[in-house]
């Protein structure tokens, strides 16, 4: 009777899966799906980046644990980063947070149409864990200077199709807000 192990098991995953999506809820901006995988973006504030050794030797309680590629940019660089630009990548069929993947970033300010309004720039990807949280939290990204505005991000997992995202950047403290809010179409401004 095999097929009577898949209910139960379908009903957890979901289940599992909204509980998921509503912890992160408040700072997910846009979810793509790209090729094999769902990219969720995040614009955060700014967040400090700890080794595994400092994690441990300092006992860190939040932040961000480096666990490879790109050399993350600090809150306090002379570039004054305000952002922390980052993207989770998972399995679009099982929803398995993408622990090893090679992501690119760039991103690139535009205007009220859409259009380029400025050079793109290169995200130099770090792969991080949220300090406590473990592999499933994995994502890829860095700080980032973005000034007040509106951007299209461009992101590639494992060298496939392009998400591209277009955010706004409301101010230096990292708040944000989707661009395509749906309003009612009754509603006076
Ligand atoms: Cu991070």
């Amino acid at each position: 009777m095999r097929n009577h192990s898949r209910g139960p098991w379908l009903a957890a995953f979901v289940s599992a899966t909204l509980i998921g999506a509503a912890a992160n809820a408040a700072n997910v901006v846009q979810t793509k799906t790209a090729g094999a995988y769902r990219i969720e973006l995040n614009v955060l504030p700014a967040e400090p980046f700890f080794s595994k050794q400092e994690v441990a030797d300092k006992h860190v309680q939040n932040g961000m644990e480096v666990e490879g590629g790109a050399a993350p940019v600090a809150m306090d660089a002379a570039t004054h980063p305000n952002h922390h630009l980052v993207v989770h990548v998972f399995d679009k069929k099982t929803g398995k947070a993408e622990t090893g993947a090679a992501v690119t970033m760039s991103f690139e300010p535009v205007d009220r149409k859409g259009k380029p309004a400025g050079a793109a720039q290169q995200v130099p990807v770090v792969i991080m864990q949220a300090v406590g949280k473990g592999p499933r939290s994995t994502h890829y990204g860095n700080n980032v200077t973005m000034p007040a505005g509106r951007y299209r991000v461009t992101v590639t997992v494992n060298g496939g199709k392009p998400g591209v995202f277009v955010v706004s950047a409301s101010d230096a403290s990292g708040a944000t807000a989707p661009m395509k809010m749906k309003m009612p179409m009754n509603m006076k401004m």
